[in-house]
């Protein structure tokens, strides 16, 4: 007779500690929304690509709604900020970073808020937004760091799509435009998403949904990124950003939006009840907090935007 013990390999092991922590996550769990706050760090300023219904004096529209600015922390301004937040917000949970840029283009800054973070509070839940362009470099270190939540926005798999919504990437130095930068990008991503799913990571992949562009090929998105093994998808909709360059197109209708999510539904888990928050948001979901904490910053240790 075998021990069921025996059959548990550590993969198992990893993902009973994950589950349990998803639990307490308000994005990746519905019934978490209600209970659990979440805090943003708005450590990452800078961004590698550039998104064309982005408009870069605002967040990242990857996890934000357009036209929303957040101040920028040092590491150890984050720190202190987690410290306080922590005394009022007893139900806090998650410690994300969100921008306001890409959390991997500022991967000195968000390790280090991180590590100090950890320091202070280790029964915190980590967890990173990011458009996936450097994630191949740095996946083993977010696995060695214990986060074992990411989200990667990915809007197309082919790079016709991707070159229409992708102006430029900016890898390894060197600018690359179109179809050229949208192959770099959307090969990274997969890649990335394929090394942290199976490594114990938690992946929720966005979607930003622009009619006419992306929308008909959303499902295929949904199916391969259930192939590489992410846990949910996020459909978005488009809230046209002005100075973007789809400032004029239309915003995502709700009920294709919900017809979408519906469809895809059937393939894998779905995130309904996003709130699209800004890259410095705390609190529930549905209740953010941010200016009651940030009237607290001091402001010789804010550090200017980078764009
Ligand atoms: Fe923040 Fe994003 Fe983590 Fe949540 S938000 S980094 S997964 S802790 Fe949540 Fe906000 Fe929607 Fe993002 S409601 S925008 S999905
Ligand atoms: Fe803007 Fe985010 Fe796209 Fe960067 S990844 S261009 S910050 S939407």
């Amino acid at each position: 007779m075998t021990c069921g013990c025996a059959r548990n390999t550590p993969t198992d092991r990893v993902k009973a500690a994950t589950i349990e922590m998803t639990g307490r996550h308000p994005c990746y769990s519905y019934d978490a929304h209600h209970k659990y706050a979440r805090m943003h760090l708005p450590v990452a300023p800078r961004c590698n690509i550039s998104c064309n219904y982005c408009n870069r004096k605002f967040d990242c529209v990857n996890e934000s709604r357009p036209g929303v600015t957040s101040e920028v922390l040092t590491p150890e301004a984050a720190r202190d900020k987690f410290l306080r937040v922590r005394n009022k917000v007893p139900n806090l949970s998650v410690v994300g970073i969100a921008g306001p840029g890409d959390a991997l283009a500022n991967w000195g800054s968000t390790r280090r808020s991180i590590e100090l973070i950890k320091e202070a509070g280790p029964e915190v839940i980590f967890c990173l937004s990011t458009n996936g362009l450097v994630l191949p470099d740095y996946a083993r270190e977010i696995v060695e760091l214990g986060i074992k939540h990411v989200t990667v926005t990915v809007n197309s798999l082919d790079t016709v799509t991707g070159s229409r919504i992708y102006r430029h990437v900016n890898y390894r130095g060197k600018v690359y435009r179109g179809a050229a930068g949208a192959e770099i990008l959307l090969r990274n991503q997969q890649k990335g998403i394929k090394y942290l799913s199976r490594n114990g990571v938690l992946v929720k992949v966005n979607i930003v949904m622009v009619k006419d562009v992306n929308d008909e090929r959303i499902p295929k998105v949904v199916r391969r990124v259930k192939e590489l093994g992410a846990f949910i998808t996020n459909i978005m909709p488009l809230v046209p950003a002005p100075g973007s360059v789809f400032q004029d197109y239309a915003p995502t209708d709700a009920a294709e939006l919900d017809l979408m999510r519906d469809h895809c539904g059937q393939d894998m888990r779905q995130m309904r009840h996003c709130k699209q928050c800004r890259a410095d948001a705390i609190g529930l979901l549905s209740d953010d907090r941010s200016l009651e904490f940030s009237t607290a910053e001091k402001p010789e240790r804010r550090i200017s935007l980078g764009l």
